[in-house]
């Protein structure tokens, strides 16, 4: 009997890949809440185990040689789940390749322009008072998103799945291009990304994923003030605001 997973995690789509992958490959897991909104993303002993203050992060209580070990960034608890279930990671090089190739375009692109598009969209407008002010950086990273769409629409053209079947790539995408359309998109324009989202849709571990930690969502419609409190967490974070939040927690 293995020991579970532990998956260092918050209902957003950054947790929600990890939370697929574990799903997927049928690897036992238990959740622990980091409530990121409260900053509990600088308690030393999570940021032991991610010095970036971000989740995703996982211990695996089984890692190499039987000992544990932490892995942060989704990208590289990605590609260690794929290696160690042997599964979702092709273990053939030109098809490993194809998949590094889709994972780190989420991770160094997708990821961090629909991260800034949502920012711009859903939190901006409640902490700054002058639209104009916004408008800039919500017309820079909408249209990067839009880019972004358009390429994996045009490879979905050329195979079922990102990298050609179904892996670790498709999971990593998969939670935010599934909300392009809440982040200034229009699926219209883009119809064989919209049959790829609502095809993973369908798999039962998608569906079992977005049901764990269920209960730790917020509701989608903050007040101005409740994302308010939230930013001071979340927002204009520095070394300094790092360190000092760091030391409120120990
Ligand atoms: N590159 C990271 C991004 C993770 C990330 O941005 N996580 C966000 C939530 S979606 C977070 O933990 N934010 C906490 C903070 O900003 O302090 C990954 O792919 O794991």
């Amino acid at each position: 009997m293995t020991n579970p997973i532990e998956l260092y995690f918050w209902p957003t789509p950054n947790g929600w890949k990890i939370s697929i992958a574990l799903e997927e490959m049928g690897l036992p897991y238990e959740l622990k809440a980091v409530n990121i909104g409260k900053g509990e993303q600088f308690a030393p002993s999570f940021l032991a185990i991610s010095p970036n203050n971000r989740m995703p992060a996982i211990i695996d209580p089984d890692g190499p040689g039987g000992a544990p070990i932490s892995v942060f960034e989704s990208g590289a608890i990605l590609q260690y789940l794929g290696r160690k279930s042997g599964q979702f990671y092709p273990t053939d090089e030109r098809a490993r390749i194809k998949v590094d190739e889709w994972l780190i375009w989420q991770v160094a692109n997708l990821g961090p322009m629909a991260g800034q598009a949502s920012h711009f969209i859903n939190y901006a407008p409640k902490i700054v008072d002058d639209a104009a002010l916004i408008e800039y950086g919500r017309a820079r990273y909408v249209n990067e998103l839009n880019r972004l769409c358009g390429v994996a629409e045009r490879q979905l053209g050329e195979s079922e799945y990102l990298a050609g079947e179904y892996s670790i790539a498709d999971m990593a995408s998969w939670p935010w291009l599934r909300i392009a359309h809440k982040l200034g998109q229009g699926f219209d324009d883009f119809p064989k990304l919209k049959a790829w989202v609502d095809r993973i849709y369908e798999r039962p571990a998608v569906q079992r994923a977005l049901k764990a930690g269920d209960e730790l969502r917020q509701k989608q419609d903050l007040s101005k003030d409740q994302v308010r409190d939230m930013a001071k967490n979340l927002f204009g974070q520095t070394s300094a605001s790092v360190n000092a939040a760091k030391s409120n927690q120990s």
